[in-house]
């Protein structure tokens, strides 16, 4: 028997060849290396304390991805950065009392030291931090060109605060009205703030068609941007001024028009004021302060009373000409459409609601085709044929909203418009830790762009920074009083951008040849771009992954970029568990580091991609990476065996033959499987191999060029998932270094399916010896080699053959 050092020292190993390879910059990209170029990408990090064991179900599983591209013949690269910016290491250092800077790049530098444990491949020189002012002068700098562009611009209206984090927060950080970040109730207020135009893209935004994403993901995204085809329909008032003249709704169902009975404008509705008679105003001043201050979930929900208050005005319909009484209710928003809507009660249900309430007429317009009876129970939703509407009676109404909308072209009073639900990105944060916004206001409020030369507008190192609903840099006068040489007294804007600006373009900044008066070389992102393969979580699907679309159309329209999208691929993780629990920075029953001495870095890192699917997440278990353990230490033991050590007999020729094919079927499903993340199914193919290698070691001499050639394939197929191991064996089996650097292996198409068969050697329906035979071997073949053998002739002895039951590839059954 073979003797071999069990149980590896992991320890000694892993430290052993993070040093080398960080000296050696192993995985330092080389741009000039003639491969293809493959740029794989993680969502980069918030600097906000440890990584814990859920960064590492993020991250492990991506680096093994970018090592398999690495060792298929791309150059590769695979950065890592540090989104460092915004409020939760802003909020982390409040709690500590500490300066969120000093917070910040302390956390860093103990990241890298995690992140070098986890030894992932990443090219550290192409690393960036977006707090650094080189970083997020380029915000400055993107914005002052946007603002030029008119795509961002400041504007005064209704935005989302968060009274926990005491800032607005965008649309996009709003979910069923709560703040996504603090989980606070978020309310409405009216502020002046900073927009990016995003709603000119949102057109463009749709087109996801060559996105090789998670359907799921470009589903929400389509949702998100809310397209909508309809009409606007213009309603006559009383009032004489020529702005104020018609009030104006969008409609999808502008085929309702002869059934509208009312008319509801948003409490936030500009007309209100002049339409509102004095004999309704108090009544109606009250309604709309009351309604003001609930949230736009509450006022759209199913489940509230439908309200609403006369104005006192009215208003006719521009087909019909009818007098059509004005109201004003919360159910209608300010912020979509025209923020007016006509009630059609016979055919939208909350207009239903609003006419039985306030005893308004319902009138039919749309006939179910099956059926005559025309009095309803509720609003009738669906298609039918048009009456009671003049001359489009008897229409269908999908023909009829055509020609009603040509009939209102025709008049002026109406035309086909489309709207989206997506808003204008609100960037303003009313928070320190950001990057200034680059603009001053004059003393009578003109907004001057700082001058690109100015920049960066440096963030002061501020002494208070707690949020009190001003933005904290208003403390500064320092900062906020400027005597400018070109526009003289001027105070700087105080808010800081949404850190989602930083995370917009910073996969274009990982790739090297940017200078200080750059913020890329646009030459080498065009060898680089768009990203080949992207990997995170999903909850960024209508945030950061939307808000990086539209910032690369902008650089695209700005001249910066030639590509119309940043990320190609697109790959989610799902979530991990530790002990059935959701791992977080507060609740992490898994601390990393004491896991990494017990058991090393290469066992958890193939435990993490052992444990499921890596799309579908999967739950920490200690007898889990127990078993790890032992298939690493069984490759230890295989690939240091002695090799002075004769006694045992070789490999035969069949043997090596069903080896070969092990072999090759392994590295073609490995192959496979790590195309598509499924890094447990080739785990589990690897885990096969070993015990097939291992089986044949226990019976048989490992010498010999084709057990060394087996070796060395497990190991190349290893490389991956367990790095330093693989090295160590690497170097133990007299390799040159870097198995790093090695391609992985190819497979022989002819070698996949093995032309033999185990046979299972039956007496009396009791196993008593197995045989390998060519697949197909005919019933006279077998039975002759069968009685040939040794074995079975001591357990037949002297009784006699009665019987044969024979199952061709399968089993024979000699009954005596
Ligand atoms: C009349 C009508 C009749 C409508 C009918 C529907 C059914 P989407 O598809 O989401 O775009 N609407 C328009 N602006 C609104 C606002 N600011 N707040 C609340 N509701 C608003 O929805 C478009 C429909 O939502 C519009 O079509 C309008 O009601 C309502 F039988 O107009 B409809």
């Amino acid at each position: 028997m073979n003797t071999s050092r069990k149980n590896y020292n992991h320890q000694n190993i892993e430290l052993k060849w993070q040093t080398r390879w960080a000296k050696d910059k192993l995985y330092k990209v080389d741009p000039t290396i003639k491969k293809p170029k493959w740029f794989a990408l993680t969502m980069f990090p918030y600097p906000s304390g440890d990584l814990h064991i859920g960064h590492w179900f993020a991250f492990v599983p991506a680096d093994t991805h970018a090592r398999f591209k690495r060792m298929e013949g791309f150059n590769v690269l695979h950065p890592q950065g540090f989104d460092a910016f915004g409020l939760p290491a802003e909020n982390a250092a409040i709690e500590r009392n500490i300066n969120p800077k000093t917070w910040t790049y302390q956390n860093i530098s103990n990241m890298k030291r995690q992140f070098n444990i986890m030894a992932n491949s990443y090219d550290w020189d192409t690393s960036l931090i977006t707090c650094d002012p080189e970083y997020y002068k380029w915000n400055q700098f993107f914005f002052l060109k946007m603002f030029k562009e008119k795509l961002a611009y400041r504007k005064n209206g209704p935005v989302w605060w968060d009274p926990i984090d005491k800032t607005t927060l965008a649309n996009e950080q709003v979910k069923d009205g709560k703040s996504e970040r603090s989980g606070g109730e978020v309310i409405r207020k009216m502020m002046p703030q900073w927009y990016l135009k995003i709603t000119d893209y949102a057109e463009e935004l749709l087109l996801m068609d060559d996105l090789e994403w998670p359907e799921k993901i470009k589903i929400m995204q389509r949702n998100w941007i809310g397209k909508s085809e309809g009409c606007l329909v213009k309603f006559a008032t009383s009032l004489t001024n020529d702005t104020d003249k018609f009030i104006e709704t969008f409609t999808t169902r502008v085929d309702t028009l002869f059934g509208v009975s009312f008319l509801v404008l948003a409490p936030e509705h500009p007309l209100i004021k002049k339409l509102v008679t004095s004999k309704y105003s108090k009544t109606a001043y009250k309604y709309i302060s009351d309604a003001l201050k609930t949230t736009d979930i509450e006022r759209t929900s199913t489940e509230k009373n439908i309200s609403g208050v006369f104005t006192g005005s009215f208003c006719k319909n521009p087909l019909s000409n009818e007098k059509i009484p004005i109201f004003i209710a919360d159910y209608v928003l300010g912020t979509y459409g025209t923020g007016a809507v006509m009630g059609v009660p016979a055919h939208d249900q909350r207009d239903y609601e609003f006419a039985k309430k306030y005893d308004l007429p319902i009138k039919t317009v749309i006939k179910n085709k099956n059926s005559s009876s025309e009095t309803l129970n509720e609003a009738y939703t669906e298609d039918g044929l048009l009456i009671n509407s003049k001359e489009f009676n008897n229409l269908d109404n999908n023909t009829a909203k055509i020609k009603i909308t040509e009939k209102l072209t025709q008049i002026k009073l109406g035309k086909t418009h489309t709207t989206y639900h997506l808003r204008d990105w609100l960037i303003s944060r009313q928070r320190y830790w950001g990057t200034p916004i680059p603009m001053f206001y004059s003393e009578n409020e003109e907004i001057l762009p700082v001058p690109e030369n100015e920049l960066p507008v440096l963030l002061p190192d501020a002494k208070k920074f707690m949020p009190t609903g001003q933005s904290p840099l208003t403390l500064d006068k320092n900062f906020l009083e400027v005597n400018h040489p070109q526009y003289g007294k001027v105070r700087r804007e105080t808010d800081t951008m949404d850190t989602f600006v930083d995370s917009s373009w910073y996969h274009l900044r990982f790739i090297p040849g940017h200078t200080k008066n750059t913020p890329f070389d646009s030459k080498k992102i065009k060898e680089w771009l768009p990203v080949n393969q992207y990997m995170g979580g999903a909850e960024h699907a209508v945030m950061h992954l939307l808000y990086a679309r539209f910032f690369n159309k902008v650089l695209r329209d700005l001249g910066f970029v030639k590509f119309d999208e940043p990320y190609k691929r697109l790959f989610n993780q799902g979530i991990m568990l530790a002990r059935h629990m959701k791992i977080s920075k507060r609740n992490n029953p898994l601390n990393p580091d004491p896991l990494v001495k017990k058991y090393g870095t290469d066992t958890i890192r193939c435990y993490l991609m052992f444990l499921g699917p890596w799309d579908k997440g999967g739950d920490w278990s200690d007898s889990g990476i127990n078993g790890i353990s032992r298939w690493l230490n069984r490759i230890w033991d295989l690939a240091t065996r002695e090799k002075s050590n004769k006694q045992n007999k070789n490999l035969s020729i069949d043997q090596i033959k069903e080896l070969e094919i092990k072999i090759n079927s392994t590295i073609k499903k490995i192959r496979e499987d790590s195309k598509s993340f499924k890094f447990n199914t080739a785990i589990a193919s690897l885990m096969e191999l070993t015990n097939s290698l291992y089986a044949l070691s226990e019976k048989n001499d490992t010498i010999g060029s084709f057990w060394e050639k087996s070796i060395k394939n497990l190991l190349l197929l290893l490389a991956p998932f367990a790095p330093h191991l693989a090295e160590e064996l690497w170097e133990i089996n007299n390799y040159p270094y870097s198995i790093h650097k090695e391609k992985l292996p190819d497979y022989d198409e002819k070698m996949l399916v093995s032309d033999t068969i185990t046979m299972i050697i039956q007496i009396n329906g009791k196993l008593r010896d197995q045989i390998t035979l060519k697949k197909g071997s005919s019933q006279k073949t077998v039975e002759n080699i069968v009685l040939a053998r040794k074995k079975i002739q001591v357990h037949i002895g002297s009784h006699s053959l009665k019987r044969i039951i024979f199952i061709q590839d399968r089993l024979i059954n000699l009954v005596v």
